[in-house]
Parts: structure tokens; C-alpha cells; sequence
């Protein structure tokens, strides 16, 4: 099996939204024997430690943004350590709410640009987080790097590098989209793989069918994996639960999916709040999700009855 050098960044953000908590992440994942599990199965890890946060003074016309000046701080540090762990191997984010993403795609976008090589997204995620600055009603910003990383106006913000194009984009397992998320995804080209979409064709043939797309373009791909993607039955630590997500066999299909495609080269693991978790069950199932994404497996060739392409 092929090494990866995996770069652990910490990023306890918890200004993206209103429930304290998700600070607690990165301590959370280290606690749940991430690095292990990684070496386990082979792989080089060097943990960066937590990033920092220096607010930058900004304002935005819509006053129900907050939090701004931190959210832009935390944008700032964590697209510069994404950047420069994107030359040693793979950056795994360590959240922190989904707000840390409008950092970590920027640092990975410029990576990729630098390389020449195109950038797709595979956004695995309850919420499509499609919306700007200026349309949000809660003000939470964590609901906006979709939007970000799709080039969209974005006030007080840098603007993105390296926009990414929205059929490099892949929305996978949505079932909450606000009104203004609508009306906008309904003018891109964005893959929407809503929940509607995953229960008549199951995760194999769309997720499949995005990899494809990928590897025809010989391109990087960023994952950024949010807690609620998964029903609340298996991961319920997290403040933004929606019922009828991922079950545990499907989440991990989806991993398997992913590593052997050979395609993932960089990932965010968000929303955790432990907080709100049981006895750890949600962090420990989220660090069970990458173990799969960097080649866990139960035969590690295909066995007689397997009839699938490894
Ligand atoms: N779309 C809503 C809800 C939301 C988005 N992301 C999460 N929740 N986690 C909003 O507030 O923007
Ligand atoms: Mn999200
Ligand atoms: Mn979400």
C-alpha cells in the first residue's frame, strides 16, 4: 500500500456558528487516537499542532453576520498552513465548525494552482453551505464556504484563488437548503446529490460516477466531511443535526470509495462538537471514516466474492 505523509492542522474554530463546543474538536480527534490509526495502516504523521487566529478588522453590510473579524483570522492562518502541508503530503483539518473550510479550500486551491492541476470538491455534508455573505439570515458563516470556493461575491473576504468550477463540485447527501441556497445552486452547474438522489441510486453510482470525472481530468480532490452528514442515530455530536443522513455502511462505502480511487489529497473533518457527544462515539466513528478513507479494510485484496473494482 502506497505511504501517505499526513499533516494533521488544527483548527478549533467556533465562530462559524452559535453553539460552543466545536473548539473542542482538534483535542477530541487526538484523543481518539487519530495519528495511531493512521500509523496503523502505514502511513507518516506529523501533527502541526492547533492553528491561530489574529482577527482581521473587517465589516459586511449584512448585519446579521458575526464574528467576522475572527472568521477572517482563522481564514487567513489556516489557508497559509494548508498551503505549505499541501507540498509535504496531505493536510487533514481538524475542526472546528464548517467556517474553517473557507481557509483550508483557499490554502488547497492555491496548491493545486501552483501545480497547474485542477481542484475538485466533494462536499459530504447535510447543508449545502451555498450561501454568500450577503445572502446568509443566520449570520453563521460556517453555512458559506461552498459558496467561497465557487467564486461567488464574497464581501470583506479575499477573493478566492483559484476559483473552483462548479462541475468540479459535488454536493453529496444534502436534505437542508435554505431559500437564497436554492435559488443560486439553481443557476450553477454544481453536482447536487441530495438525499433524494442517494436513495434511489444508493452512494456507489453518483460517488463513482464524480471519481470518474476526476481522474479524467488527473485532478486533485478535497474532501470536506461534516458530522451531519451522518444520521444523528450514529454521530449525534453535533449542533446542527438533520434526520435521514449517511448510515454507518454507508459512510464508510463512501470512504472505501474515495481510497480507492487514489484521488484524495487533502480533507476536513468539521462540525464535531464533543460536547455533545456520547462516551466519544462520534469522534471515535469519525476517526473509524478516515481510517477507511487511508485504506482500512477487511481483506486487503479482493476475495473471492467480491465482484466490485478495487
Ligand atoms: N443554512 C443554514 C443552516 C446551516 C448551514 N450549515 C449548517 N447549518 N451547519 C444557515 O444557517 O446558513
Ligand atoms: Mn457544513
Ligand atoms: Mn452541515
Amino acid at each position: 500500500m502506497t505511504q501517505t505523509h499526513c499533516l494533521l492542522i488544527g483548527a478549533p474554530v467556533d465562530t462559524g456558528q452559535r453553539r460552543p463546543g466545536c473548539l473542542m474538536g482538534p483535542a477530541a480527534y487526538r484523543t481518539a487516537g487519530l495519528a495511531p490509526a493512521l500509523e496503523a495502516l502505514g502511513h507518516r504523521v506529523t501533527d502541526l499542532g492547533d492553528a491561530a487566529c489574529t482577527p482581521v478588522p473587517a465589516t459586511v453590510t449584512n448585519p446579521a453576520v458575526h464574528h467576522l473579524p475572527e472568521t477572517l483570522g482563522w481564514a487567513r492562518s489556516l489557508a497559509a498552513m494548508g498551503e505549505a502541508a499541501m507540498a509535504e503530503g496531505m493536510p487533514i483539518f481538524l475542526g472546528g465548525d464548517h467556517s474553517l473550510s473557507l481557509g483550508s479550500v483557499a490554502g488547497v486551491a492555491a496548491a493545486a494552482q501552483a501545480r497547474g492541476r485542477p481542484l475538485f470538491v466533494l462536499w459530504l455534508d447535510a447543508h449545502s453551505d451555498f450561501h454568500t455573505t450577503a445572502t446568509t439570515e443566520s449570520g453563521n458563516l460556517h453555512g458559506t464556504p461552498v459558496a467561497y470556493l465557487a467564486g461567488r461575491d464574497f464581501e470583506a473576504f479575499p477573493p478566492f484563488p483559484a476559483p473552483v468550477p462548479p462541475e468540479n463540485i459535488c454536493l453529496f447527501g444534502i436534505r437542508s437548503v435554505d431559500a437564497a441556497e436554492h435559488a443560486a445552486l439553481l443557476e450553477h452547474e454544481i453536482a447536487i446529490n441530495d438525499m433524494r438522489v442517494l436513495d434511489e441510486r444508493g452512494v456507489v453510482a453518483p460517488l463513482r460516477e464524480f471519481l470518474a470525472l476526476v481522474e479524467e481530468a488527473d485532478g486533485l480532490l478535497h474532501v470536506s466531511l461534516d458530522v451531519d452528514f451522518l444520521d444523528p442515530v450514529v454521530a449525534p455530536a453535533v449542533g446542527t443535526t438533520v434526520p435521514g443522513g449517511a448510515t454507518f455502511r454507508e459512510a464508510h462505502l463512501v470512504m472505501e470509495l474515495l481510497h480507492e480511487s487514489g484521488r484524495v489529497t487533502s480533507l476536513d473533518l468539521v462540525e464535531l462538537n464533543p460536547f455533545l457527544d456520547e462516551r466519544g462515539r462520534t469522534a471515535h466513528l469519525m476517526v473509524d471514516l478516515v481510517a477507511s478513507l487511508m485504506g482500512k479494510k477487511v481483506f486487503d485484496r479482493p476475495t473471492r466474492a467480491y465482484r466490485g473494482q478495487v
